[in-house]
């Protein structure tokens, strides 16, 4: 049986098989939790990520977890929040999606997720952990395999959405 579980804490410390960093186009770095990674991963992460030709918004990609207690790093751009009719719903949950894909392929079977968008993208919390837990619970009906998904919860307000709708 798979588990989902919300803790409270910074995602760099987790002992996970992957971590996600909510990235940008660039998967060159930036504040919030992708500096966070890149800050403990260390300077051998961007030089992969340097790599990879940035990423769209919604796909996914993978690397090493370097220094991280985690083995690997996934990052997915989010979509900036515009007002909700440019498609973010949408590309929120291909976010979700694209990242299970790579759990499958490279064999993760314990995942941490950021609350993807809700900083600096200004995506809405509500709607945010909504998309995540809805698409969490369809991939796990389909993969028992993935058997750990936690939503890692930075502010009391990340954690009382995923609260109620888990
Ligand atoms: N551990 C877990 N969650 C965190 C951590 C952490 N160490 N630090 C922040 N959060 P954000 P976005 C939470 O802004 O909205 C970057 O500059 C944070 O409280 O990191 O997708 C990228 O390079 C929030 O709930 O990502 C992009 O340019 C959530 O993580 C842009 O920000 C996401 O906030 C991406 O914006």
């Amino acid at each position: 049986m798979s588990s989902i579980e919300i803790v409270e804490g910074d995602i760099t410390k987790l002992d996970v098989d992957a971590i996600v960093n909510a990235a940008n186009n660039s998967l060159l770095g930036g504040g919030g939790v992708d500096g966070a990674i890149h800050s403990v991963a260390g300077p051998e992460l961007l030089e992969d990520c340097r790599n990879l030709n940035g990423c769209e918004t919604g796909e996914a990609k993978i690397t090493d977890g370097y220094n991280l207690p985690a083995k690997y790093i996934i990052h997915t751009v989010g979509p900036v929040w515009k007002g909700g009719n440019n498609k973010e719903d949408e590309l929120l949950a291909e976010c979700y999606k694209n990242c299970f894909r790579l759990t499958e392929e490279y064999g993760i079977k314990t995942i941490a997720f950021p609350a993807i968008s809700t900083g600096v993208y200004r995506f809405p919390v509500d709607g945010a952990t909504q998309i995540a837990v809805q698409e969490t619970k369809k991939y796990l009906k389909e993969h028992p395999n993935l058997e750990k998904v936690i939503f890692v919860c930075f502010n009391d307000e990340v954690y009382s959405s995923y609260k109620n709708y888990l």
